[in-house]
Order: structure tokens, then C-alpha cells, then sequence
């Protein structure tokens, strides 16, 4: 293990914020111990990809390799790593599952404390340590513990999970983090039930995978909040079952409109979209006793959220938020793949695009657009 080499192959490269990326011939280092090096089938674009790439202040870091939604081959392992072979197909995921701390032990929890998710450029096991370097010498950055827009990468054996190897790449790959997040917040965050009333707050990917899962609960009603009327048509694939413009409500908030539509509240509200305001319209619209608010959405770090005092003391509403829908990555995602082979789960309605990595600014440009559910990229 100790005669591996560092591999020189093609990456994505984000120099600067908000610039186009640059095909480059980098070196990745082999595998230490803890961690694998895979090679990418493929990977897709999530919004975090974006956020990300046009950030200017801390935690922006640059030259950094963007990605984290993706699958993989495990072309070579470090020591102590037994979980994974050689040549198993497996899923990188941004959050960790080591299966041994208390939060991992317990089912009560996604959020491992023995790597604990944060925005770093580096390797989660080793500070300060990065396994990219260009061909200059220089230091490439990590982020969120995954960077797939690189044929091969470097990542922890916490944040891999194995697949089964027939399942189609270009669909398994949206359960390394968007389909995954949204469905898990339906299911294993808020544990929707049979007959439930469900609010979406913005139909993007986020959005539209929420729907997913509130179906596969069984909700009878899928209400979608959006801007943009469009984003109704392309709903009711996913089950939305009626549609909001938050945008011609007139002079009522969207939270009136809901509370009028759904007599007194939803049962489950989603803000998939990371604006504050909106988190507390969805708070003002889940039902007194038992609403559950669940907040999916990045806001701008920093960022406060403000509720009616007597609406928390008097209504006994619950607020959650979740990270990768509160699933926990090695044992939920083979059961959401099983879920997809039996037909339940429905990923291909995802992906609106597939192209080859080479095209990846074609892919941000799409995505930016908003012309894009999932675009998929070939290695
Ligand atoms: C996000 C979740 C919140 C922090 C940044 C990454 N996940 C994936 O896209
Ligand atoms: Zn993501």
C-alpha cells in the first residue's frame, strides 16, 4: 500500500469566484490511512456547487475542486481501511457516517461528532491536508469532504457508502446529496405520515425532492409555494397536487393564503429556498399542536430568523432544521436505491440533463439559469 502513487489526471478547477472553471492536470495523492481514492463515473451539479463557486468572503477558498454528487470506482484503499475493496462502486457523501460515536449510534441522529460537518478545504481526518496538487506544486482545496469535479478523488471511508454495482450511475449518483436531502427530510425528518397536508417553499431540486418523499409517505396533499408559475407545471410530476404564487398573493402574506387553504395549517412545511422570511411564513403556516416547520435552505451565514413570541408559547409548533434529510449515509441510502429498483422512488424524472465533464461550465450556466433540474456529467 505504502508503493502507491500520486495519479495525474484531469480536474475541474474553481481559481476564482464566480469564473468560469479550468480543465487541469492535477495530481492526486494516494490514500492515507482512514481514506480512499476513487475514480468518478460520474457526478452531477447541486445548487451548494454555485453557492460555493460566486462566495468572494470566508468560508471561500480558493483554487479549490467543487462536487460533492457524484459515484464512484475505489481504484485504491489506505490502511485500516476494510469497509471497501477495490473495484466496489460506492457513494461519496458530504456528511459522515463512522458508525461508532454516540450520535452514529444513535437513531435519534445523522450529525457524526467523530467527523463533524463543516465547511473545510481539507481532508476531515488530517489538518491542514489536502491530497490535490497542480502541476505546479500547489496546493488544490477539498470541499465538503467529497470534490468530484475531478476524475479521481481522495475522501474518508466515513463519507463512502458501497452500492450495488447494476444500479444505473447517472441515477444513483442524485442519492450522494440533492434527491437524498429532500426525500430524507420527508421521510426521516419530519416523518410524514398517510393523509398529510404538506407546503413546499421553492420547487427547486430541494423542493421537488421533498415532494418526492412526501408522496412515497403517502401525503394526500402536496401544496407548492413558488415565484415562478412554471415551476407548477414541472410539479405536478412530482406530485405537487396545487400551487401557490407567493408572488400575486395581493396584499395577504403566503402564510394567510395556506392557513385559509388547509382550514388552520399544514401538517409538514419545507423551506428548500434559504431565505429567513420565508422560514418564519412556513412556521405561520404549519398547524397549532402538532406543524412541523423543517428548514432545508442555506441563508447567508449569520442570518437570523424571527417568530411571533406567542405563536412559539401558545401553538406548540415544532421548527427543525436537517442536514442530508437527517439520513444517516450508509444505512438509508441502499434503502432509498432499493426503493428506486422496485420502481417507488422515481430518479429518472431528475435528470434533465446528461453531457460530458469537459462541458461542466455549460452545465453551471444551465443550472444558474434555472433551465436544469439535474444535469449529470460523464466522465
Ligand atoms: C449543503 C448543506 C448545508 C451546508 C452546505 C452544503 N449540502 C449540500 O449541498
Ligand atoms: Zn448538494
Amino acid at each position: 500500500k505504502s508503493s502507491l502513487k500520486p495519479i495525474r489526471c484531469k480536474a475541474a478547477v474553481c481559481r476564482k469566484a464566480g469564473e468560469p472553471l479550468v480543465m487541469e492536470e492535477i495530481l492526486v495523492a494516494p490514500p492515507q490511512p482512514h481514506e480512499v481514492r476513487i475514480r468518478i463515473i460520474c457526478t452531477a451539479l447541486c445548487h451548494s456547487d454555485i453557492t460555493f463557486w460566486k462566495l468572494e468572503v470566508p468560508p471561500a477558498c480558493f483554487p479549490r475542486i467543487l462536487g460533492h454528487e457524484a459515484i464512484g470506482v475505489v481504484e485504491s484503499v489506505g490502511e485500516n481501511v476494510t469497509e471497501v475493496v477495490v473495484g466496489d462502486t460506492v457513494l461519496p457523501t458530504f456528511m459522515a457516517d463512522c458508525g461508532d460515536c454516540v450520535d452514529c449510534k444513535s437513531p435519534k441522529s445523522n450529525l457524526c461528532s467523530r467527523l463533524p460537518f463543516k465547511v473545510s478545504p481539507w481532508m476531515p481526518r488530517y489538518e491542514n491536508s489536502s491530497r490535490f496538487t497542480d502541476l505546479n506544486g500547489n496546493t488544490l482545496f477539498h470541499f465538503l469532504n467529497v470534490s468530484s469535479f475531478s476524475e479521481y478523488t481522495v475522501l474518508d471511508v466515513a463519507h463512502v457508502v458501497k452500492i450495488d454495482s447494476s444500479i444505473p450511475p447517472s441515477r444513483a449518483c442524485l442519492l450522494s446529496c440533492g434527491v437524498s436531502t429532500g426525500v430524507g427530510a420527508a421521510w426521516k425528518t419530519a416523518q410524514v405520515e398517510q393523509g398529510s397536508t404538506v407546503v413546499i417553499f421553492g420547487l427547486g431540486s430541494i423542493g421537488l425532492a421533498v415532494a418526492e418523499g412526501a408522496r412515497l409517505c403517502g401525503a394526500s396533499r402536496i401544496i407548492g409555494v413558488d415565484i415562478n408559475p412554471t415551476k407548477f407545471e414541472v410539479g405536478q410530476k412530482f406530485g405537487i397536487t396545487e400551487f401557490v404564487n407567493s408572488m400575486t398573493c395581493g396584499n395577504k402574506r403566503v402564510s394567510e393564503v395556506i392557513n385559509e387553504m388547509t382550514g388552520g395549517g399544514a401538517d409538514y412545511c419545507f423551506e428548500c429556498v434559504g431565505s429567513s422570511s420565508l422560514v418564519q411564513e412556513a412556521y405561520a403556516c404549519c398547524r397549532k399542536g402538532w406543524g412541523k416547520t423543517i428548514t432545508l435552505g442555506v441563508d447567508k451565514p449569520g442570518s437570523e430568523i424571527c417568530l411571533n413570541s406567542s405563536d412559539v408559547l401558545h401553538n406548540g409548533k415544532t421548527l427543525m432544521g436537517s442536514l442530508f434529510g437527517g439520513l444517516k449515509a450508509k444505512s438509508h441510502i441502499p434503502l432509498l436505491l432499493k426503493r428506486y429498483m422496485s420502481k417507488e422512488l422515481e430518479l429518472d424524472k431528475f435528470v434533465t440533463h446528461e453531457m460530458k465533464f469537459e462541458d461542466i461550465n455549460d452545465a453551471f450556466q444551465l443550472l444558474l439559469d434555472g433551465r436544469c433540474i439535474r444535469c449529470v456529467l460523464w466522465m
